[in-house]
């Protein structure tokens, strides 16, 4: 099987993640790193030994060499270097949000089918191997028909008022802060373990800090934790720190809240599920962990071990019991699946794609509207 080339487009946290993950993905070669400047774009390649760099992602987008393009910069910038990729014959892995709003987040999809590409967006929490596990025992319809979905994304690194990150500005993240970062994730994981889709959502979302200190320079993701750089100034702020949504999945009632001013949590996402017969819930802090509600019998707790997991959910844990796998795992194996699909185009792709991207757009479109009608809406 020939190499695959692809290039990183993005050296802030999330840029180095994909970076970690890519070299423990067979049959792929990062060759090329672009950040915003030469000389962090070179930085990073020294550090992870990638032959090329630059401070114009354009660079990428213009060398015929380069197979596929990881997309990890602020939420502006996705639809633009997703575009330009797509048409430049490439295929995209984008981090979520897909895009800024839902009309861009159509246009991606579009293009990408019109270019028979592969695009993939990193909903990469699907990939705990027990999420794997609580998906596949839905499927074997091990709940019974799911009648109720709860849960939260709770974070606290945005709790301070001295606390800044670049999706705080609505250029650059987006109109919605919490619901669009990581609402997301909580979303796209509830769609694909339970097999339904979101239709209605009623909403309420909560901006507790009307002024934050902007500092000088820094904004990464988790970087308040280590104190703000030098001086900093007051700025407005409209993106919530904190929302909740009650939803409706067909006939399945659920209700969610996403914060990232929630005080000792520090990367906390929960998915409930339970139905007619029985129930089943995972907390990203014990990910190694499967708790099963049983009406008639003892509740359980599923340790992940590969050898007492369902077949298909197996094949996202590639260590035995007692060796834990966690978050930069999730993204191997979803990189992982995503190049497997570009090497055999035969293949059916087993990855949160594009659709399902403009999907959480859709979700979190409704929601904005349903926050500022204080009202039920449904999901297009
Ligand atoms: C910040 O909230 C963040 O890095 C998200 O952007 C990621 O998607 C999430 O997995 C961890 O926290």
């Amino acid at each position: 099987m020939s190499r695959i080339r692809t290039a990183v487009i993005g050296t802030g946290f999330m840029g180095r993640v994909h970076l970690e993950a890519l070299r423990r993905v067979e049959n792929v070669d990062v060759v090329e790193i672009a950040a915003t400047s030469a000389d962090k774009g070179r930085i990073a390649a020294e550090g992870f030994n990638v032959l090329n760099s630059t401070g114009d992602w354009q660079d990428v987008i213009r060398d015929p060499s380069i197979d596929a393009v990881h997309i990890t910069t602020p939420n502006a910038e996705h639809f633009p270097m997703a575009k330009a990729a797509f048409e430049a014959g490439k295929h995209v892995l984008c981090e979520k949000p897909l895009a800024m709003g839902v009309a861009e987040a159509q246009e991606l999809v579009a293009l990408q089918a019109a270019k028979g590409l592969r695009g993939a967006v990193n909903h990469n929490l699907r990939y705990y191997p027990m999420v794997q596990q609580m998906r596949r025992m839905r499927e074997a319809g091990d709940f019974g028909d799911i009648l109720v979905v709860h849960g939260t994304y709770s974070q606290d690194w945005m709790l301070y008022e001295t606390d800044w990150n670049w999706r705080v500005e609505p250029a650059i993240g987006g109109a919605s802060r919490v619901m669009a970062d990581i609402g997301s994730h909580f979303f796209d994981m509830a769609e694909h373990v339970t097999g339904l889709r979101v239709s209605e959502v009623c909403s309420d979302l909560a901006v507790f800090w009307p002024t934050r200190k902007q500092p000088k320079s820094g904004g990464e993701s988790f970087s308040g934790k280590l104190g703000v750089a030098g001086e900093a100034v007051d700025t407005p702020i409209v993106t919530e720190d904190f929302g909740m949504t009650m939803f409706r999945m067909g006939k399945a009632r659920g209700a969610m809240t996403a914060s990232q001013v929630s005080a000792g949590r520090k990367n906390g996402l929960v998915l409930e599920i339970y139905g007619t017969k029985g129930g089943a819930a995972w907390r990203q802090e014990t990910p190694e962990e499967l708790w099963l509600g049983h009406r008639d019998s003892p509740n359980q707790v599923l340790m992940k071990d590969p050898s007492l997991l369902d077949a298909q959910a197996r094949g996202f844990a590639d260590f035995p019991g007692g060796h834990a796998e966690g978050y930069p795992d999730t993204h191997k194996q979803l990189f992982r699946r995503f190049y497997a699909a570009i090497a055999d185009a035969s293949l059916t792709p087993d990855y949160p794609q594009m659709a399902d991207g403009l999907r959480q757009m859709r979700i979190l479109e409704a929601e904005l509207a349903s926050a500022q009608s204080r009202s039920w809406v449904n999901v297009t």
